[in-house]
């Protein structure tokens, strides 16, 4: 099929028939469609961005899935949660929502789960295959209920990268919720170690290790990325010129 904007449009309406939820929010439909995004569809190709990140078996998990980047916060702040067992954390959801919410572990804990062994791709040049527990991303922010307007997800991190810069990420509602999206508290069925995010980290499948953001303590769901760190989107989009869209 020759990939002209209309064909992407056509094929765009298809993937999303079978999603009610998204399909509806008039403002969700206008962020996929807007010049914006239109040169990351383009590049993508739109029927890709729902399928699904390949599901490897219990036997092919990586021995030791190493930590990048921070190993361990190491804030007096971080520092007094885990000592607690992380009994005093909660997840904030802010911003763009009707309802704010406040996760604890045990509440996050309590809601459905979803599991997944998928391999996570870091740009430094390693892999490791690991299995996944948690809650899935759309869960939580159908409790919240998006306000329209909402176009992509923020998640604030524990970590100061150096100078009072935390390390986030952001994604766009596509991402938030695809099916592979949860927020984990489990790898290889023990709790999230410190090295790589306890208590909770984001894994998004279908993108590269940076964006799978650790040690979260605050999801925010907002109209656009500017005037949030530099504005790209991302610790490393804003300081190492990362690509925001990281998808694989
Ligand atoms: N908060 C936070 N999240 C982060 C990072 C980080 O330094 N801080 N590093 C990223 C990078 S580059 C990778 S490859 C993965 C590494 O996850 P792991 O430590 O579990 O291997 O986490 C990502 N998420
Ligand atoms: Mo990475």
């Amino acid at each position: 099929m020759i990939l002209t904007r209309r064909n992407l449009l056509l094929g765009a309406t298809a993937t999303l028939a079978g999603c009610d939820r998204l399909a509806s929010n008039a403002s969700f439909r206008e962020a996929l469609f807007s010049a914006e995004n239109f040169h990351k569809w383009a590049q993508r190709g739109v029927m890709a961005r729902d399928a699904l990140a390949p599901e490897f078996r219990p036997d092919q998990i990586s021995p030791f899935f190493r930590a990048n980047g921070t190993a361990n916060p190491n804030t007096p702040a971080y520092k007094a949660l885990w000592r607690n067992g992380f009994a005093d954390w909660s997840l904030a959801i802010t911003g763009l929502v009707e309802r704010p919410l406040a996760l604890s572990l045990a509440q996050l804990r309590q809601m459905p789960h979803r599991e997944q062994i998928t391999r996570h791709d870091c740009v430094e040049g390693w892999s490791a295959i690991g299995k996944w527990r948690g809650v899935p991303l759309k869960t939580i922010l159908d409790a919240a209920k998006l306000r329209d307007g909402a176009r992509y997800i923020v998640l604030r991190c524990a970590d100061d990268m150096g100078g009072g810069r935390p390390y986030y990420e952001s994604i766009d509602l596509f991402d938030a919720f695809h099916p592979q999206t949860i927020l984990a508290f489990a790898l290889n069925d023990r709790p999230l170690s410190v090295a790589n995010g306890a208590p909770l980290r984001l894994r998004v499948e279908r993108q590269l290790g940076y964006k799978q953001a650790k040690y979260l303590m605050g999801i925010e769901a907002v109209a656009t990325l500017d005037g949030i760190g530099k504005g790209k989107g991302g610790y490393w989009e804003d300081y190492a010129d990362y690509d925001w869209y990281a998808g694989i």
